[in-house]
């Protein structure tokens, strides 16, 4: 069997996806998201010109190789666009794999470990009143875990909390400013989870996303400041490059914490792996190598009792959900997954067979992903510039988004 075509397709139902797909001489096609958002075209470019000529007439059976091939061969190793373009590749493999053998991808990563994916939404209103509106809707839905975002009181408008019915942080060809207040925040965010709590009950799992904006000893703070109303984790509270800073967060609080989302390989996750230093590691199938490496990420992480949480925003298209589900249901030390559902535009674009029930999401059934990109229907969503905000402090000084 050898690969004929493979096409890269960005398509904008409602926003920006990119897809890689790949067409065999036996038929049979696999599909792999590579959508960096606010980046897209560069990994679009970076598969079109570099990826696309050395797959063509390449075995699609050799997933490791193809791996190992485009990561070693490149010598520029890593970084969100180069690692993005190799998860699409894989996850497109993975794909075909499944369906030759006519099972679904979990299958081939050693079956079922447990029976759904528990997965958790996004409850964000500007004021907590509406939050808890927000809050009980999904409980209503069946869901066991809510993020809660609100606005932050003198604050113009704050990261993760919509104006509109659809989250888009990518809001404007060109990208809009934010203001930021550590102080505000930090005086605010308690008494949200106090009144959430007091709502809901012990029962129901919370999270919560700083969006790397702290200090570490600020962090530390908020965590300790949370502690009474027992968070499932504090995602993202600095931002993650000086990672020894989490040892300083860790000395003086309980509240867990998960990290990396923007986290493109397993070098990036383990120092805060192999010290015990996060409780939840979010890297995810699109942005971090694919099925093959994200699967390299969750298994050092089985050892150190760190377990996964992988980043599911609206912004990772459902091939890279679709994807995701087969690992969250096959490995061992699965935690959360993130569920934010797209729009019925997107829907319609990647038609899939994945489904949410009881507050799981239940991966597709089919044999490969369970997941297409449907080519014509994605010719009619032109792509659109869109780029993700940039935030300032109060004085004007450039901040962490
Ligand atoms: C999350 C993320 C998103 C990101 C977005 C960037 O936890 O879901 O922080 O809100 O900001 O995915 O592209
Ligand atoms: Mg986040």
């Amino acid at each position: 069997m050898r690969i004929t075509d493979a096409r890269v397709v960005v398509t904008s139902p409602g926003r920006n996806f990119v897809t890689l797909k790949l067409v065999t001489d036996g038929g049979v096609t696999g599909v792999g998201d590579a959508t960096l958002n606010g980046r897209e075209l560069a990994v679009a470019a970076y598969l079109t010109e570099h990826v696309v000529p050395v797959l063509i007439g390449r075995d699609p059976a050799r997933i490791e190789d193809t791996w190992q091939y485009l990561y070693k061969g490149a010598y520029w190793r890593r970084g969100p666009v180069t690692m993005t373009a190799i998860a699409a590749v894989d996850t497109a493999l993975w794909d075909i794999k499944g369906k030759v053998a006519g099972l679904p991808v979990y299958q081939l990563l050693g079956g079922r470990s447990r029976e759904g994916v528990t997965v958790y939404g996004h409850a964000n209103a500007e004021t907590v009143d509406d939050v808890l509106v927000e809050v009980s809707g999904y409980v209503e839905r069946g869901y066991r875990a809510v993020r809660v975002q609100t606005g932050v009181p003198g604050l113009p408008g704050t990261y993760g909390v919509s104006t509109s019915e659809v989250y888009e942080p990518a809001d404007a060809a060109l990208p809009t400013e934010t203001a930021w207040s550590t102080e505000a925040y930090l005086a605010h965010v308690p008494s949200v989870f106090a009144r959430v709590r007091e709502e809901f009950g012990p029962g129901l799992r919370l999270l919560h996303d700083v969006h790397h904006r702290l200090t570490p000893i600020e962090a530390a703070r908020l965590g300790r400041s949370l502690e009474p109303y027992s968070l499932t984790w504090l995602e993202d509270p600095v931002p993650a490059e000086l990672q020894e800073g989490f040892r300083l967060i860790r000395r003086h609080t309980t509240t867990p914490l998960a990290v990396g989302e923007v986290f493109n390989s397993i070098h990036d996750c383990r120092q805060l792996v192999t010290e015990q230093l996060v409780d939840y590691i979010r890297t995810t199938v699109v942005h971090a190598g694919g099925i093959t490496h994200l699967r390299r990420i969750f298994d050092l992480a089985a050892l150190y009792h760190v377990r996964s949480g992988s980043h599911g925003a609206t912004d990772l298209s459902p091939v890279c959900m679709a994807a995701a589900l087969h690992v969250d249901i096959s490995i061992p030390n699965f935690g959360l997954q993130e569920y934010m559902r797209h729009t019925p535009e997107t829907d319609a674009v990647f038609p899939h067979t994945y489904h949410f029930a009881d507050g799981y999401l239940h991966p597709s059934e089919e044999p490969g992903l369970g997941v297409d990109l449907d080519e014509e229907a994605a010719a009619r969503f032109p792509y659109r510039p869109a780029q993700l905000p940039v935030n300032r402090l109060l004085d004007g000084t450039v901040h962490s988004w």
